[in-house]
């Protein structure tokens, strides 16, 4: 997570924040997020969508938006793309509390089989430090996504919540919850509890046949996807960052084993990059270990600034009183 006194510089360049709208949690991008904060830059290495019923192969990650609300206290992330219902996953590690794994502890044991043991060893970009673990995946039936608490969790005691959607199973558009009350993971380790005080709602639209291909990554065809995977999640249950914090995400596609990732990354691999694997070159290790995104060029994460936005009822009475004086005119 970074600090900055974002707010303050802003009200000192005379700047305000724009106001921003209604989320709805379905897999869809609104208005309210505004323009990408990251774009692909790879053609997808594990093959590309052309199924319109979202019911064939291929995933990838084409563009990230994100938008954190103090003044709502959410949340908001959508990655648009595609996951393919083969239990290949899309994980969206979450910097937003001060401390956190820059290399991630493989004693952290949780997901079917405590494959995120896998995970252990794989090293971020300086400055990322990996609170939270949030995953998503569906093999033809219902879309599913865990959280991990990973800063709170201990080898052992690994703290998480899952849900599985509850609105179009077996279709290419689902919808649901991953609930805080009474929302034990089916996936986290033995000695697991839940962290989640709040319910995170998720949407997948797995409908995208336009974005990257697997020969090419055109930023304007990526940016143009309208659908993909999103959630909504409160800030109070990840650290609760305040305004001036910079909220930190790291978005990558990978199998639903945890130890080969593709080349579909957010913020974007350098331009040529193909599949990481275990090793980050595309072989297949057994584990991420390998894996370092350090040493490849760029921020392999985007930035989503904790922001208060002007109040919609402000900015709409600001346009009337324009209104009133020109009728006056
Ligand atoms: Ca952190
Ligand atoms: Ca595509
Ligand atoms: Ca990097």
């Amino acid at each position: 997570m970074q600090t900055k006194c974002l707010l303050s510089a802003l009200a000192v360049a005379g700047l305000s924040v724009p106001a921003l709208g209604q989320f709805v949690v379905d897999g869809t991008r609104d208005a309210a997020y505004g323009a990408a904060l990251a774009t692909q830059t790879n053609p997808t290495g594990f093959g590309d969508a052309t199924d319109p019923t979202g019911l064939g192969g291929g995933g990838e990650l084409d563009a990230a938006y994100a938008v954190a609300n103090f003044a709502t206290g959410k949340l908001n992330v959508l990655l648009t793309g595609n996951i393919e219902s083969n239990f290949n996953k899309v994980s969206v590690f979450i910097d937003s509390q001060v401390g956190g794994e820059n290399i991630l502890d493989g004693s952290l044991a949780y997901d079917f089989g405590d494959i995120s043991s896998n995970f252990g060893g794989l090293g971020f970009d300086a400055g990322f430090t990996a609170d939270y673990h949030l995953f998503g995946r569906w093999g033809g039936g219902a879309f599913e996504v865990d959280i991990v608490d990973r800063a709170a969790s201990t080898a052992g005691a690994e703290l998480g919540n899952f849900g599985a959607a509850t609105v179009g199973t077996g279709t290419g558009v689902q919808s649901g919850t991953i609930l805080a009350g009474g929302g034990a993971t089916a996936t986290t380790g033995a000695d697991a509890g839940t962290f989640l005080t709040q319910d995170v709602a998720f949407g997948f639209n797995n409908t995208n046949i336009l974005g990257v291909t697997d020969a090419t990554a055109d930023p304007i065809a990526a940016n143009a996807v309208l659908t993909g995977f999103e959630f909504e999640i409160d800030l109070a249950d990840i650290g609760s960052p305040g305004v001036g914090d910079v909220i930190q995400i790291h978005a990558v596609y990978g199998n639903g084993d945890n130890n080969y990732h593709s080349n579909q990354v957010l913020g974007g691999l350098p331009s040529g990059t193909g599949n990481l694997g275990g090793d980050g070159a595309g072989g297949f290790t057994g584990n991420l270990a390998g894996v370092n995104f350090a040493q490849f060029q760029g921020d392999q994460f985007f930035r989503v600034p904790v922001l208060v936005p002007e109040p919609a009822s402000l900015a709409l009475l600001g346009l009337g009183g324009l209104a009133m004086l020109r009728r006056r005119k």
